[in-house]
C-alpha cells in the first residue's frame, strides 16, 4: 500500500526548501486567465500591481490551527487592488500546479465585502460555503477523496471549477478556496487562498444571517472531522465523512 510513501513525501516536503505542497496559482473565468500571487517570487514585484486579484499568501506551509487568524486568507493576506469580473451563474476555475496530499475535504466560500474588498476585514466578513467535496467512495484511509483525484506531482494543472450561485446578488466579494489535508494524525493542515471578485450581474438573493460564518470561528478544532486519525482500524471501516463548516448554500 502507498501510505508510507505518501507520508515520507510530505515530511520531505515540509523540511525541504522550495518544493511546493501546492497552492492556488491562477484563476480562470471562461478563456481569461488571472494570475495569482506567487509566494516564491519577490513580494515587491507583485503587491499593489494593477493585475493582482489574489490576496498575498507568503508561504506554501499549511496553517495547523483552526483558530489561527490567518485561516481566513492565509499569511499575511494583504489585499490586491483588482477584481476578477464574473457573473452569477458563471464558473470560476482555480488552477493549481502542484498538489501533494490526497486526504481531506476541499471547500469554496464567498464573503460580501461591502463597497471595497481591500478595506474589508477578512476575519470579520460573513463567509458562506458555496461548494464542497470530500470522501467520494470507500473508507477514510484507502477510499477515493476528491482531493486524491486533484493530487498533482508533475506540475500539470489541477483545475478546480465552481459555479457562482446564479441567484446571488451582484457586488464585490471575496472568494476563498480551502484544501484541508488530514493525512497526519491529529495534525490538520489548512491551505486557504482568497481572491477578489466583482460579480457584475446577479440575482436578488443573499444568504440569511444563519449561513454567515467567520474565520476563525467556522471550525471547532476538536471537530472529529478535523482532529482525526484516518489510519485507525475503525477508520478503515468508516465510509462517511462530514465536511466541517456546515452545509453548502446553494442560492435556492
Ligand atoms: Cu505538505
Amino acid at each position: 500500500m502507498m501510505l508510507p510513501a505518501l507520508l515520507a513525501a510530505c515530511l520531505a516536503v515540509l523540511s525541504g526548501p522550495v518544493v511546493a505542497h501546492g497552492g492556488l496559482a491562477n484563476y480562470t473565468v471562461g478563456d481569461t486567465w488571472y494570475r495569482g500571487y506567487d509566494p516564491s517570487a519577490p513580494a515587491e514585484e507583485q503587491l499593489g500591481q494593477p493585475w493582482m486579484v489574489q490576496r498575498q499568501w507568503a508561504s506554501i506551509d499549511p496553517i495547523f490551527d483552526a483558530d489561527d487568524k490567518f485561516i481566513a486568507c492565509n499569511n499575511p493576506g494583504v489585499a490586491p487592488p483588482s477584481y476578477i469580473p464574473i457573473e452569477a451563474g458563471e464558473d470560476i476555475t482555480a488552477v493549481y500546479y502542484y498538489w501533494l496530499h490526497p486526504v481531506g475535504p476541499m471547500t469554496v466560500w464567498l464573503a460580501h465585502c461591502g463597497d471595497d474588498c481591500a478595506t474589508a476585514d477578512v476575519n470579520e466578513v460573513g463567509w458562506f460555503k458555496i461548494w464542497e467535496a470530500g470522501l467520494l467512495e470507500g473508507n477514510l484511509a484507502e477510499g477515493t477523496w476528491y482531493q486524491k483525484q486533484f493530487q498533482r506531482w508533475d506540475g500539470s494543472p489541477g483545475l478546480w471549477p465552481v459555479t457562482i450561485p446564479k441567484s446571488l446578488k451582484a457586488g464585490l466579494y471575496m472568494i476563498r478556496h480551502e484544501i484541508l489535508s488530514i493525512h497526519i494524525e491529529d495534525k490538520p493542515q489548512f491551505y486557504p487562498e482568497c481572491g477578489h471578485l466583482n460579480i457584475t450581474t446577479g440575482g436578488d438573493v443573499f444568504p440569511e444571517e444563519k449561513w454567515l460564518q467567520k474565520f476563525p470561528g467556522a471550525y471547532d478544532k476538536n471537530d472529529p472531522s478535523i482532529k482525526i486519525n484516518v489510519y485507525t482500524e475503525e477508520a478503515m471501516k468508516t465510509t462517511n465523512y462530514t465536511i466541517p463548516g456546515g452545509p453548502v448554500w446553494t442560492g435556492a
